[in-house]
């Protein structure tokens, strides 16, 4: 596989991968110019719309959907509209996306279609106790539904350490020092895929001594785009390192944790941002990503791209022709 973004007519980014219908649909990040002041709080990253797109094969073309959904449509948001993701259950479509409230929280929204690549229609408010970014849906093979979300500085989990909102940990700190690091949170959908069933949980990420990884352990510590796949009968929760750039994995018997670090699946990209996803796709698996390439290195405005991974016989993971 050519290491060239798939697409060129726009940029994209935070690529969420699905096989639906016989084809790869693709719900990124729709990134754009801005003369917004970079900082480390991502406030450049102003996103206002998505995109969908599809593809026949892996190297095949890529059809541009469209508009799949736009921020004048949602009632509740007021900027940002960040890395989306898309699940399908009981005949319909739904694509979860987080945005800055009117308040400038982040929470995560949901909307519907009948088609994987829209238009999605929006309820009319985020998901009742949903915050911070990066939603990634997974649909178990026994019909259950999760949520897995979280981001660091920008993404504003530290902020929701007590469990409300704190303004004064907003931007760019997290906790250090010996203390565990802060931890993914996932949520059981309801049948109707709009709604927590229950109670948001941390997601449990331990060593291989079952020690949890540390606030100071940036190489492996979670900092956002979570993503959940399952292999042999194995859930595989990945994540990015955020300041250190890594993609990483970690698995674990249930979808709801504990989750056992693993290693690294992508090393670090042209750009700050790293965000993936992972699918199979004709009895091969493929890691989508992005980077800013195409852009000459500016980090808000990313490309996505697409590589085969394979596993050996323990369930590990490396980039297809690494080894
Ligand atoms: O695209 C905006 C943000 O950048 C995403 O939500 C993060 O995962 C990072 O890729």
């Amino acid at each position: 596989m050519s290491d060239k973004p798939l697409i060129t007519s726009m940029y994209t980014a935070d690529p969420s991968a699905h096989a639906f219908e016989g084809k790869i649909y693709v719900y990124p990040s729709h990134d754009r110019e801005t003369d917004i002041q970079f900082n480390d709080n991502g406030d450049q990253y102003d996103m206002a719309d998505y995109h969908v797109f599809s593809m026949d094969s892996i190297t095949g073309p890529v059809t541009d959907h469209g508009v799949a959904l736009k921020m004048e449509d949602i009632p509740w948001v007021s900027k940002q509209l960040w890395a989306p993701d898309a699940a399908t259950k009981n005949g319909k479509y739904y694509l979860y996306f987080p945005a800055r409230d009117k308040e400038g929280i982040f929470r995560i929204g949901v909307a519907v279609s009948d088609v994987p690549h829209g238009p999605f229609k929006p309820e009319p408010t985020p998901i009742a106790g949903s915050f911070t970014i990066d939603p990634a849906s997974f649909v178990d093979d026994d019909g259950e539904a999760y949520l897995y979300f979280g981001g660091l500085w920008g993404g504003q989990l530290q902020c929701w350490e007590t469990g409300t909102f704190d303004a004064s940990k907003s931007g760019p700190q997290e906790p250090s020092g010996d203390v565990p690091a802060l931890l993914p949170r996932v949520g059981r959908l309801t049948d109707d895929m709009l709604n927590f069933a229950d109670d948001v949980k941390e997601l449990s990420i331990v060593d291989a001594e079952g020690k949890p990884i540390m606030a100071d352990d940036h190489d492996r510590r979670f900092f956002e785009a979570a993503w959940m796949h399952k292999y042999n009968g194995k859930y595989y929760f990945s994540y990015s390192t955020g300041d250190t750039h890594y993609i990483v994995y970690a698995t674990g018997d249930s979808p709801l944790g504990p989750f056992t670090y693993q290693g690294r699946i992508l090393e670090p990209v042209v750009g700050w941002t790293t965000h993936h996803s992972i699918v199979e796709f004709q009895d091969k698996w493929y890691l989508f990503y992005h980077d800013s390439s195409l852009s000459g290195g500016v980090s808000h405005l990313r490309s996505v791209k697409a590589r085969e991974i394979v596993y050996d016989a323990e369930g590990k993971i490396s980039l297809a022709g690494s080894s």
